[in-house]
């Protein structure tokens, strides 16, 4: 078996994609986002609001100067912007005591005292980013919307998450088919701080570097069952840690909520990565299925093994936090 692995990878020498050695090179790809696709722009209440959208290019265009080592620029939120963030934060953090999961709950205690964080005004990015930097390394860089499964993970390798600064559109402050900086700044900062969900995180992005197509998309949709939709459990019940469940009354509620007879329940699996990898999901409905770990550390365990056994590349790699560079055991 052995010889047949090597012959096969003699005769068809596989080129490994670029990616970034050093943090600074997270500067090249930064604007190289997607379209959204049209299963998102039909469901986008702003779709078809010209204000909206100038206001939206403004706030990119201004963000798009941005270069590695910068302070993020600030954006003055008009009373409007900062009433619909009101709204998410208000509401979410009804939900929060019963189907956070505990760090998160303490790290937005610790946010709310010294990043900004409340109920009257969108936090900036960069006090976000300067607040996460100090205890996990990981900071934010703006981004002007979706960038491919492959440029997102690899900014995780060098403890960098790209966010979008925008907000969702007035009319639905409760809803946004994309992201946007509820989702980023409720979603996924808080935990960024968390040294395990950091680790989970960084674990993706090392994992991704060179990676083939299909195993970029076998870790984008383990990403999507953790840092998007995770559970992990908590003595009876299920707590979130996933950003799309902790940006989403709604679905946090369904997916850790009690459900009555008759009523439509999902599905719970234990986290299994190699399973994960292979389930199918949708983008702009509640999920059916989901994934329980039995704390962020099982998480962050299981992707690792994960990541050894069934990532195969012709090479290693790890990162090096004094020079913020990876190292790579084999030149490519
Ligand atoms: N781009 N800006 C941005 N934000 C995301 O959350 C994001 C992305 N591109 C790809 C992506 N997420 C997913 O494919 C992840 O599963 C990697
Ligand atoms: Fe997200």
């Amino acid at each position: 078996l052995r010889l047949q692995c090597a012959d096969a990878h003699v005769s068809e020498p596989r080129t490994v994609p670029w990616f970034p050695r050093h943090v600074r090179d997270l500067d090249s790809f930064s604007k190289k986002t997607l379209d959204a696709g049209a299963d998102l722009e039909s469901d986008h209440p702003g779709f078809s609001d010209k204000t909206y959208r100038a206001r939206r290019q403004k706030i990119v265009e201004e963000a798009g100067t941005y270069k590695y080592g910068m302070d993020i620029p600030r954006v003055a939120y008009s009373d409007e912007e900062n009433a619909t963030w009101g709204a998410v934060y208000t509401k979410l953090k009804e939900f929060f005591p019963k189907y956070a999961c505990k760090e998160y709950l303490e790290i937005l205690g610790d946010l709310e005292r010294e990043g900004g964080y409340g109920p009257d005004q969108i936090p900036q990015l960069q006090d976000v980013s300067t607040f996460l930097k100090d205890r996990t390394g990981f900071q934010l860089r703006p981004v002007a919307g979706l960038l491919s499964a492959r440029d997102f993970l690899a900014a995780l390798a060098h403890r960098s998450f790209f966010s979008t600064q925008y907000i969702r559109h007035h009319s639905r402050p409760l809803y946004t088919p994309e992201p946007d900086v509820v989702h980023e700044l409720m979603g996924h900062a808080p935990l960024l701080a968390n040294p395990e969900f950091a680790e989970l995180s960084q674990t993706y992005g090392l994992a991704s570097l060179g990676a083939s197509e299909r195993d970029i998309q076998r870790l984008a949709t383990c990403y999507w069952f953790t840092i998007e939709f995770g559970l992990y459990r908590e003595g009876e019940n299920v707590k979130a840690y996933g950003a799309g469940l902790l940006s989403s009354f709604g679905e946090m509620e369904y997916a850790c909520g009690e459900h009555g007879p008759g009523e439509e329940a999902p599905e719970f699996l234990p986290w299994e990565p190699v399973v994960a990898a292979e389930t199918e999901y949708p983008i702009t409905t509640y999920q059916p299925t989901y994934f329980v770990a039995e704390s962020l550390k099982d998480a962050t365990d299981k992707l690792k093994l994960f990541a050894d056994r069934d990532i195969v590349r012709p090479f290693h790699v790890s990162y090096l936090p004094h020079s913020q560079t990876i190292h790579c055991d084999r030149s490519i």
